[in-house]
């Protein structure tokens, strides 16, 4: 049965199933009847695990293959006809050898399964934001987690019509194997292909492929901008809502940031704090000269370890019901699960992420090989579910910004936050980020590197053109909004974290608004605008650094101090950059805020 009388549809799933011979086509058509049955079949199968449907109703626990748990760049590749188009980020594939490569292992591999067609749309279906997409897969994993990820069913091919256009992503699970893995991106044929892998970042093809590798070069074309980033509002005790977008690089806080819970005053002032969307933003000019966003995603594919009561209850509670958790713990007693930093309770008897039973007693959380979960364990989770999902989520027209705020992992240098001086010098310090790595991509962990606007694995075109695309963008807003940069990773000397982050977090947050609106002095340093350490509200905060270091005012001086001969080197670090790795294509725009810091900081 053919749900769409689109041409480009049916030859685009006809000519993945001559290639992958599977044994069935089923149309997923969003229905709740058609998911059931789907997670049923799954459970038979073992691809699922059912939880406690008491405790954790319609949740249910799935374990990736040990070789295949994050995502991975070496593997990721940008396939443009022009090698210089992708950049010398990136890693290119000639399209036709692409695509030749791709078949070859693809070629039969669906045969004796199912392939699942799912139509999906990123935004809100039939909205001007909007852009569909079309999923084949033979996972019925990959299925489950875009009807959490997406916004899937039948209205998707209602709204693309008899000759819309679409993006086509291809993906066979195969054998899972790492030798032969490859995500690849044809941003010319608006076109996925992934194969070898069922990790979501690598397969959910919604996500990272389209929303960002993809929709950045259609941004670019199209004059707007996808982003790595959260947006969350801030309403203030008068009423007035204010909307930021923020980026970081995976794993380093976008989601506990786009939750966050002001400290008790706050609240008892009247602040509240909503998610419009926790990992990327659609980014448009608006009519009325400001920069509108969306959140083209429709649930959370969050990092499991470290999300407790403290760091991120609303998280938390987004994942008690309708939520397929990767890579945790199974707590055996209760058939519940369990995470590093979940809570203290250590399960007696559990089976950890590889499927092997887990020996609390030898559990040491500084050795990640006695862990019972993934450090990259993930939750999938319905936007919906979240207590502070803000009402313009579904929002068509998207929140109009009036702060961007770039980030990274930084044990030193980077001040807590400071204010760009103006648009083109806050796309210098995007560019000029750099963070320590995590668990979210393979290879090694907490090695500082070059990160441009989060966007480093992301980009899917020449980096020095996406910065220059930045600039543009500046060029076109009439009232674009002011630039930050914050470092909530600051450590001391025996490695502690000085400043308290998560939900204490929004005393910057009220500094960065009140710069907006020029409500608050600052000063002028070689980097940029500083808060006065008097300026941060730090007023019933009770943390410690470590034990019996009680934060006060002189750790929040250190945190905001410039050390000027680091930012000299800094500057030659940036310099580094733009000339070894970027190579060419940078804007003059930012060779003069490079100029002008190397100065400034003699
Ligand atoms: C993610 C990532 O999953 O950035 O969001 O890796
Ligand atoms: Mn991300």
């Amino acid at each position: 049965m053919s749900y769409t009388e689109n041409k480009k549809v049916l030859d685009f799933v006809n000519q993945s199933a001559e290639l992958a011979q599977p044994d069935n086509i089923v149309w997923i058509d969003g229905s709740e009847a058609q998911l059931a049955e789907l997670r049923q079949e799954a459970v038979k199968s073992g691809e699922l695990i059912k939880l406690n449907q008491e405790l954790l109703p319609d949740c249910y626990l799935h374990r990736t293959k040990v070789n295949d748990v994050a995502r991975v760049e070496d593997r990721t590749f940008i396939c443009t006809k022009n090698k210089e188009d992708a950049g010398p980020i990136n890693y290119w594939m000639d399209p036709k050898q692409a695509y030749e490569l791709a078949s070859e292992i693809a070629r039969g591999t669906m045969k004796g399964r199912t392939m699942y067609v799912i139509p999906y749309s990123m935004g809100v279906v039939g909205s001007d934001f909007a852009k569909i997409g079309i999923e084949v897969t033979d996972s019925i994993y990959v299925v489950l987690n875009m009807a959490i990820m997406t916004r899937v069913g039948l209205n998707c091919l209602e709204a693309l019509g008899k000759d819309g256009d679409f993006i086509k992503g291809f993906h066979a699970k195969c054998d899972v194997d790492a030798e032969k893995r490859y995500i690849m991106h044809f941003p010319e044929d608006n076109t996925i292909i992934s194969v070898n892998s069922a990790y979501g970042g690598n397969v959910l093809l919604g996500k990272k492929c389209f929303a960002l590798r993809i929709a950045s070069y259609l941004g670019r074309n199209e004059g707007w901008m996808a982003e790595h980033m959260l947006i969350l509002g801030v309403t203030f005790p008068n009423g007035e809502k204010k909307y930021v977008a923020a980026a970081f690089p995976s794993a380093c806080g976008k989601t506990n940031l786009a939750m966050l819970i002001p400290p008790k005053h706050y609240l008892e002032k009247g602040y509240k704090v909503e998610c419009v969307g926790d990992d990327i933003a659609w980014i448009r000019v608006g009519e009325d000269g400001r920069l509108w966003a969306v959140n083209p995603e429709n649930g959370f594919f969050g990092v499991a370890p470290g999300t407790n009561e403290h760091s991120n209850p609303n998280a938390l509670a987004s994942t008690q019901k309708g939520t397929i958790f990767t890579n945790v713990a199974l707590n055996t007693d209760d058939m519940t699960v369990w995470w590093e930093g979940l809570n203290k309770n250590l399960p007696e008897h559990a089976i950890d992420w590889t499927g092997k039973p887990w020996n609390p007693v030898k559990f040491d959380k500084k050795d990640k090989s006695t862990c019972a979960a993934h450090p990259n364990s993930r939750f999938t989770a319905p936007a919906q579910n979240c207590p502070c999902i803000s009402p313009e989520f579904n929002s068509k027209q998207g929140v109009p910004l009036s702060a961007i705020v770039f980030g990274g992992r930084r044990a030193s240098t980077t001040p807590l936050v400071y204010q760009s001086k103006d648009w083109n010098h806050g796309v210098f310090v995007g560019s000029a980020m750099s963070s320590e790595t995590t668990a979210a991509a393979t290879g090694a962990v907490g090695v500082l590197r070059h990160d441009p606007m989060a966007m480093k694995p992301f980009t899917g075109y020449h980096m020095g053109d996406y910065f220059q695309h930045w600039i543009n963008m500046g060029k076109k807003v009439a009232n674009p909004p002011k630039i930050f940069n914050v470092n909530w990773f600051r450590q001391d000397e025996d490695g502690n974290f000085i400043w308290p982050g998560f939900g204490d977090n929004m005393r910057v947050l009220e500094w960065i608004l009140k710069r907006c609106d020029e409500k608050v002095d600052a000063q002028d340093t070689a980097i940029g605008f500083v808060p006065y350490a008097k300026d941060i509200d730090i007023s019933e905060l009770d943390y410690e650094i470590a034990p019996g270091k009680k934060f006060g005012v002189e750790d929040l001086e250190h945190i905001l101090e410039i050390d000027k001969d680091k930012w000299a080197a800094e500057a030659v670090e940036i310099e580094n950059y733009y000339t070894n790795t970027v190579k060419s294509r940078i804007p003059a725009e930012l060779i003069d805020c490079l100029e002008a810091l190397k100065k400034n900081t003699k």
